[in-house]
Order: structure tokens, then sequence, then C-alpha cells
């Protein structure tokens, strides 16, 4: 067992991990300048990490050459940019950026296509490190997790702070690749701080400056806030998180409905959201099978529509969403036709869930009769990462807004207080044989 200050304005180094007997610019074992140190170092435990320049590090891991070269990884199908090392990013090259602007800014840069099954393959190995650390780890996307180490000090004989580098050290050492750490109470800061000092970062955002932190940031810095709901927040004069700080719950919430609820807390640093393991179910469904067949839209779109609620309900209950509609319809002679989209993020709404299963019902309503319909979302995921306020046009946003409102009528008074039009008064008429609900 390891004797140490623990004192957490004197900090640690990452370099060596060795503890600082006191503030020093430099460690005093191995002269290393990158000290953590923070009022709070060893009260956090919420962590984001997120790998840096992830596929333009996996491919300078394996070929050495391209290591002081500046890299470009994309010209895939779409012709843009999956992602530069930070060599390209100072002449300006940008995910998402079309493949010939990036070539006028950074002529001199070495493009290679991205090898997804190897990405894949990283991505698992880094997780498998984190998994070792806590059994709370929450992958987000292919390079980044949110971690919770509460309760891990005694079995790691280190404060999460110094485990966080420790795993930062190794990923280094055993993968090839760097990442950036995130320290903080909250999944929200987190993963603000994971962002501040990258390449190679660790910054932490502790309790006492998180109001003044966040004070002078843009609004985009809120998870959810994108370019659309950015120039909303500007039309009503508002830029600053500082802003919001000032406003009250309810202006907001009459503003902006549910997503002025969230504007109101993370403002303030307040996130109660949990780190999650991914759900072990693979999907959610809901099938009816009918009494007769049936080939017309009057008929099975209502039916759809009901679905969608069932389907969405159980979603909501559990805190879930999925990010692939699956449609599913068996012929009269029984022949089974599945029909499936993915969507940009996941989704728990029933409208969302309905209004992708009928763009996937149209194409098949082409005479034939149906005995069978049903719906239902696969690539589950927890719902906070869920329907983001800027990825939905305005009008689907409204109907967001008011199918919450529905489902705290429903919650209060029972399924059947309110039908929406696709349903009003069909369910009865167009009454099922049987109904199948399904988590896989
Ligand atoms: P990011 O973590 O967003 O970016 P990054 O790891 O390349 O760089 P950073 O150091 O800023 O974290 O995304 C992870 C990978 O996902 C990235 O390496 C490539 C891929 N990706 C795309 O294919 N298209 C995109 O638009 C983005 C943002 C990422
Ligand atoms: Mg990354
Ligand atoms: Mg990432």
């Amino acid at each position: 067992m390891e004797h140490a200050p623990n004192n957490p304005a004197a900090g640690f180094c990452r370099d060596c991990l060795e503890y600082q007997g006191q503030p020093s610019r430099r460690c005093r074992k191995c002269g290393s300048p990158r000290i953590v140190r923070h009022d709070e170092l060893y009260d956090l435990t919420v962590a984001h990490i997120d790998c840096d320049a992830f596929y333009a590090a996996v491919e300078k891991r394996d070929n050495p050459e391209l290591a002081d070269k500046p890299l470009i990884i994309g010209g895939g199908r779409r012709g843009v940019v999956s992602t530069a090392c930070y060599l390209a990013r100072i002449k300006g090259v940008r995910s998402a950026m079309p493949m010939f602007k990036a070539l006028e800014a950074c002529p001199e840069a070495v493009v290679v296509k991205p090898d997804m099954e190897k990405y894949s393959r990283v991505g698992r190995d880094v997780r498998s490190m984190m998994e070792e650390l806590t059994p709370l780890v929450q992958p987000i996307s292919i390079d980044e997790a949110f971690l919770d180490l509460s309760g891990t000090q005694t079995l790691h004989r280190n404060p999460p702070a110094r485990t966080l580098a420790a795993l930062a050290r190794r990923i280094e050492n055993e993968v090839g690749i760097t990442v950036s750490v995130g320290l903080s109470y909250c999944k929200f800061l987190a993963k603000v701080a994971s962002d501040l000092e990258k390449p190679r970062g660790f910054s932490v955002i502790g309790r006492a400056e998180a109001i003044d932190f966040l004070r002078e940031r843009p609004v985009t810095t809120i998870w959810g806030v994108g370019k659309a709901f950015e120039a909303t927040l500007k039309k009503d004069g508002v830029t600053t998180i500082g802003q919001l700080q000032t406003m009250e719950e309810s202006d907001l919430m009459r503003r902006y409905g549910l997503i002025g609820q969230r504007l109101f807390h993370l403002s303030r640093g307040q996130d109660s959201r949990q780190v999650h393991t991914r759900d072990s179910a693979k999907s959610v469904s809901s099938e009816t099978t009918f009494n007769h067949d049936y080939a017309d839209a009057e008929t099975l779109v209502p039916i759809l529509r009901s679905l969608s609620e069932k389907v969405s309900r159980r979603l909501k209950k559990n805190d879930m969403a999925g990010q692939t509609v699956v449609l599913k319809l068996k012929s009269a002679d029984f022949r089974i036709r599945t029909r499936n989209r993915r969507l940009d993020d996941p989704t728990c709404l029933a409208d969302r869930i309905f209004r992708t299963g009928l763009s996937l019902l149209s194409p098949e309503l082409d005479g034939t009769k149906y005995r069978l319909i049903g719906i239902g979302v696969s690539d589950l995921t927890q719902s906070d990462l869920a329907d983001p306020p800027d990825l939905i046009d305005e009008a689907a946003q409204r109907r967001a807004i008011a199918e919450r409102a529905i489902d705290r009528i429903h919650n209060r008074f029972g399924d059947n207080a309110v039908e929406t039009g696709y349903t009003f008064g069909k369910g009865r008429n167009a009454r099922p044989q049987r109904d199948n609900d399904a988590t896989d």
C-alpha cells in the first residue's frame, strides 16, 4: 500500500504518478511538468474519456512513417473527412469537411481510407481496460465513454483521479494511442472537461467552480445545443450560459419546453444523470396479428401508431432508447418482410418511431394483404442520449413536447385518458386478435 500525502493542492504527476509533497511546477521525481492539482481532486468520481484524433492515431500507430506527417482519414463513400491528426488540424482540417476543401487547406496531407473494423477492435481494447477499473462504464461512441469510479478507492488503493491517470498511461503504452480525461462530479462537466486540453489532456472541474466556469461559455457547450437551437436562443438574445443562469426555470420552460428545463439545470452545473452500463436488451418491439387480412392504410396506419406508442412507453419506462426502427409485416401467404432504418440519434418518442415506421410501411402498401404488423427499435442505449433537441426539426420538436405532456397525463390518469388523432376511435373496430410484446 502506497503512503501518500494525498494533498490535493500538491497533486500528482501524470507521467510517473508520484504524489507531490508540495505545489511545484515540475515533478519531484521525474521532472515532468504534467502535474494535476485541484482542490477537489480526490473527491471527484465521474469521468469522461475520449481518444485523441482516434482513427488517425490508430493509423499512425500502425505506420510509423506517418508519425510526423499531417494525416487525414476519409475519402470514403461520401468524400468527407472522418478525422484529421492534430498536425492537419493546425492547417484548418476538420471532421465532416469535404475532402477537396481539406486538401486545399493542407495539400501536403497524407490521406488514408478508414478501416472501421480495425477501429472497432481498438475501441474494444480501450473499453476493456476501462472495465477492469469499474463496472460502471457507459460507452458513448467508438472512442469515448463515461466512467463512474465511486467506491473503487479501496480496491485500487488510489483515488479515482490517479486511477484515471494510470489508465491513460496504460492505454498509451499498451494500445499505442492517446486519450484525454475529464474528471468532475457529473456527466455534463466531465464531458466538457475532457475536451479542454486535448490531446493528452487531463482536466478537472469541481463543484465550487462550476457556475463560474460555465458563465462565460457559449450555449453550445451544453449537450444537445447545436447550430439550430443556438440560432433560436440567439434570436431571444441568449448566447452565453451566464445568461441562462439568470433566468427562471418557469420562464425557460415556457419558452423552450422540456429543453428549457434541461438548460436551467445544466447551466447551473446540475446534472443528475447516472453513468449506466450498456443495456443487455437488444430490441424492444410490439406486434399484432389480425383476425382478417388487411391491405389498406386506413386500417394499418392507426395500428402502427398504437404499436409505436406501446414500444415508446416501454422504452420510456426503462429509460431506454433505440437507434434503429424495424418494421415487420407478415403477408396473408405467411411471408415475412422486415424493413429497417437507422436514425441519426436514438429515440424513445412514439412520434419518431411511428413516422419512421410509416415511411417504411408506405412502399409496402402495394395491394399485398397483411395478417401481421409489428414495429420495434434496436441498437438500444440509455435514453439520456436520445432525441437531442437540435437534431429534430422544429415541428418534430413541438410534437415531442406534446408527447411528453400526454405522457404526464397518462401517468396520472391511465393509458386511455388521451388518444391521438391517428388512433382516436379506431382502436376498437380494428381490434387485433393477438398482441405480442417482446424485449430480446
Ligand atoms: P471524435 O472523438 O469526435 O474525434 P477524434 O477522436 O477524431 O478527435 P478528438 O481528439 O477531437 O476527439 O470522433 C471519433 C472518431 O469518429 C473520429 O476519429 C472519426 C469518427 N468521426 C467521423 O467519422 N466523422 C465525424 O464527423 C466525427 C466528428 C468523427
Ligand atoms: Mg475523440
Ligand atoms: Mg469522441
